[in-house]
């Protein structure tokens, strides 16, 4: 453990793809090895970059990538697929990129499927940041397709968090309503070459007044062209503005201790669940269930009755 603890401080990319499987299969890793690397993980910038199925997120974060590196910057990229069972390691587009990058010490992407189990994925997808963020890098980015409140959730590992939409996905209304317009620090309309942009840009605009943002300001609103890479460097700029603004305001330090607690939390939680599950309780659960029709006892009952045993 101590051999692969210091190669992943050294930036050692095979060391960060291993350990990040162990995390994606469930092998558990012991709190030893996070207790080690925490206090080299929070450097990084962690960006949360989420929208509709197709929206243009891969294509704008290459272009991000391209943005960081001519800043002198370094990056770890996590692609979270929540509808696929398991990713295998990469999805197809993030293996091209990762071809592209391969070899390159600065750029880290790795793709991570959900396993079936949408809940565990923002702590995996947590548990993987910090190894990236042990590595050095200078920013983390999340790619998550949002859909749904198991998506929403896995945004919150973000210190910021950027809703993508085009014209063209025409779910956007239905999407809003999801709850993203909650967790938006920044909005990206991609797609901006397609008709409908400003459109768009009045509806969100719209929509943000009447919401007016919970920490007293307003997020902005960039445009792109992914694909042509317009656009692209205004975001990077306008996210290093924000940053700074967020950090200053003590919004990211706020969203961190919430994150924090919330880990704390799972983790409470977790270890008291093990425990709990002995041998015999189990089985205990398996005998009851069995007469759950005749015996009527309600969940409650048993579950108060396995409690007090
Ligand atoms: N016209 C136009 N097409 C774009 C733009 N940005 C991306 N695309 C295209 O949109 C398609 C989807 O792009 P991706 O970057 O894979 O989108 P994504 O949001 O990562 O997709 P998923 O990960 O599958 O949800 C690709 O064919 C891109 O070339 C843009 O600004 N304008
Ligand atoms: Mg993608």
């Amino acid at each position: 453990m101590q051999d692969i603890i210091h190669r992943i401080k050294s930036n050692d990319h095979l060391a960060l793809s291993r350990i990040i499987s162990k995390i994606e299969n469930n092998d558990s890793l012991p709190d030893s090895f996070f207790i080690n690397i925490y206090k080299n993980t929070f450097r990084s910038i962690r960006l949360g970059i989420t929208g509709p199925p197709g929206v243009g997120k891969s294509t704008l974060i290459d272009g991000l990538i391209n943005e960081i590196l001519k800043d002198n910057s370094t990056v770890g990229v996590v692609a979270i697929d929540p509808t696929s069972p398991f990713s295998g390691g990469s999805l197809l587009g993030d293996r091209v990129r990762m071809n592209i990058h391969a070899g390159d010490d600065r750029v880290f992407i790795r793709s991570m499927g959900s396993r079936g189990d949408l809940g565990g994925l923002s702590k995996k997808a947590e548990d993987a940041g910090d190894v990236i963020g042990a590595s050095g890098k200078d920013y983390i980015i999340f790619e998550t397709v949002g859909v749904g409140q198991g998506e929403i959730e896995i945004t919150n590992v973000a210190d910021i968090s950027v809703v993508i939409l085009s014209p063209e996905s025409g779910d956007e209304v239905q999407f809003m309503k999801a709850g993203l317009l909650e967790i938006a620090d920044m909005y990206v309309i991609n797609k901006f070459d397609r008709p409908g942009g400003n459109r768009l840009y009045n509806l969100i605009n719209s929509m943000i007044e009447v919401n007016t943002n919970r920490n007293g300001f307003i997020p902005p609103i960039i445009k792109t062209e992914a694909n042509s890479g317009k656009g692209v460097n205004d975001l990077f700029e306008e996210l290093k503005s924000h940053w700074s603004l967020m950090e200053e305001k003590g919004l990211i330090q706020k969203k961190r201790i919430k994150r924090y607690k919330h880990r704390v939390n799972n983790l409470i939680k977790d270890n008291l669940l093990k425990n709990f599950w002995s041998k015999d309780k189990i089985n205990k659960l398996d005998r009851l269930t069995q007469k759950i029709d005749t015996d009527k006892k309600s969940p409650h009952e048993l579950a108060k009755l396995l409690l007090s045993s």
